[in-house]
């Protein structure tokens, strides 16, 4: 082991590597802090050729390597276990835009890249990255793709998938395959990007991406609405849809409980209301300063009994301080303590039913546990968290925790939906996923596993 060090360091470089308690800290321990471990040293590598060397080096000795981006993974992807044994590789200092094309509305950049970083850079050559979520500051483009994380605008573009045209990857071996093409056709044969998108780090490391760009939406109109019932909100998102179609850039569902954990714990958040409403919906549409277009689908929707009341940002300040709210949820849900997260997603057609029954539930399960509902609901996502009693104690919360999670996952299922929409499996859900998915996608993602990783060193212990 010491010899792997050695050379791990010598490719690492200066700079490039640690074991310094202190430095390791904040990359051995999830965000949320449920999940921790140890690592034999942190690697950061500053380019695609060490990559590699360092994977060919651990693959020699079989040691495992967990590769890491801003770490602000949901479900203990992205820490290592806490043998000590593995090795985390993060991609922190890979961090270039390598070039913007305007004209093929495309942009490289490397795996490490700040996400809000890429935004900017898009930005500045009059283009859109439209991927975006409240860890855009400091979740990596890298990550996003291992994760196809979602975020706030999903119905009109398209997960992190969506937006992926080409791959750089380094396999099990230390092989580079350069998918680095910027291409919207391409029927060579298999598409293998595919494969390592939403992966979480088990069957390749992501060292580069080529991204899908888009021209610049203009001026959008975002509005808070608060409306009465939650099942209401996909009768006003047909409302909306039907009058500006795919103009609608995010529709995001929030409970009264969720912003009272955002007002009260986030410094200077208030909602731009008097009174207070069970539920609220936080919209965002391209209107191109026609702000009236919103106007009438709302009052349009408000005849229809379908929201309470309405405010629309005035300006971007309004607008952003809109979105901070929205974009605080996970921290406000964080400083309030532990919750049982659960990131389904149904069809939408279903989400009426979902909602409904999902409170039947709750009730005759756990009549004290709080439901901390809030999400993506324009794209059937939902954040359906759950608070047990606090004074249960721990591993009656285990015990507790798991048999909720287990009907309202058997309700998904039911409803023909998933148990993991956007922030992928890692070692939080695995069990979940060995039993949903138990059968013939189960067995085909082992044999995929087995094939591109067969000594298991990539990412060992997440997914599956
Ligand atoms: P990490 O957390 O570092 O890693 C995530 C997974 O990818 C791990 O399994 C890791 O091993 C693997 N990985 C990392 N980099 C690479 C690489 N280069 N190659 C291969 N594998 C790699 N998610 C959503 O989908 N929608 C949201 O709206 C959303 N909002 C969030 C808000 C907050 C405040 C937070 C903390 C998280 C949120 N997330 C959301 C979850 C998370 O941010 C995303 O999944 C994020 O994109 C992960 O990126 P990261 O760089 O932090 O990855
Ligand atoms: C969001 O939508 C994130 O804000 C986080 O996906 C969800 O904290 C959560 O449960
Ligand atoms: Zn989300």
């Amino acid at each position: 082991m010491t010899q792997l060090l050695e050379r791990l360091k010598e490719i690492a470089g200066p700079g490039g590597w640690s074991t310094d308690p202190i430095e390791l800290e904040p990359h051995l321990t999830e965000w949320r802090g449920v999940y921790s471990g140890r690592t034999l040293v942190l690697l950061k590598p500053r380019s695609t050729a060490a990559v590699a060397a360092i994977v060919r080096a651990c693959a020699e000795h079989g040691v495992g390597i967990v590769p890491q981006g801003g770490n602000t993974s949901m479900c203990g992807g992205a820490v290592p276990d806490d043998s000590g044994q593995q090795v985390v590789l993060s991609l922190s200092r890979m961090n270039r835009v390598r070039k913007v094309d305007a004209r093929n509305f495309s942009m490289e950049v490397d795996a490490g890249c700040v996400l809000a970083h890429a935004q900017d850079a898009a930005r500045q050559a009059g283009r859109y990255l439209p991927l975006s979520l409240g860890a855009e500051g400091t979740c990596q483009v890298g990550g996003t793709i291992a994760t196809n994380a979602g975020g706030m605008n999903v119905g009109r573009y398209g997960t992190a998938r969506a937006l992926v045209l080409g791959l750089e990857v380094v396999l099990a071996d230390g092989t580079v395959l350069d998918s680095l093409r910027s291409l919207r056709k391409d029927t060579a044969g298999y598409d293998l990007k595919q494969l390592f998108i939403g992966s979480e780090g088990t069957l390749g490391i992501i060292t580069a991406a080529s991204l899908r760009l888009y021209p610049d939406p203009g001026e959008l109109s975002t509005a808070l609405i608060g409306i009465e019932n939650a099942g209401d909100a996909v009768e006003l998102l047909g409302v909306l849809k039907a009058a500006l179609d795919d103009r609608v850039e995010s529709f995001e569902l929030v409970s009264q409980r969720v912003f009272g954990l955002v007002t009260r714990y986030i410094p200077g958040a208030r909602l731009p209301f008097d009174d207070e409403y069970p539920w609220y919906v936080l919209l965002e549409a391209a209107t191109g300063g026609r702000r009236e277009l919103l106007e009438n689908v709302l009052a349009d929707a408000a005849e229809r009994d379908l929201l309470l009341t309405a405010v629309i940002a005035k300006n971007e300040k309004e607008a952003a301080e809109l979105w901070r709210l929205r974009h605080s949820i996970a921290e406000a849900e964080r400083h309030d303590g532990r919750s049982l997260k659960h990131d389904i997603s149904v069809p939408l057609s279903a989400m009426q039913a979902f909602l409904a029954r999902g409170d039947e539930l709750l009730a005759s399960c756990h009549p004290e546990a709080k439901l901390v509902a809030f999400g993506h609901v324009g794209d059937g996502n939902l954040h359906y968290n759950v608070v047990l009693p606090r004074d249960l104690g721990a591993e009656a919360w285990v015990e507790e925790g798991d048999r909720v999670t287990r009907r309202i996952y058997d309700l998904v299922r039911e409803l023909g939906g998933s148990f993991s929409a956007e922030h992928g499996v890692g070692q939080a859900k695995r069990a979940w996923l060995a039993e949903y998915r138990a059968g013939p996608e189960l067995d085909l993602m082992r044999q995929l596993k087995k094939t591109l990783d067969p000594a298991n060193i990539l990412n060992p212990g997440k997914v599956i």
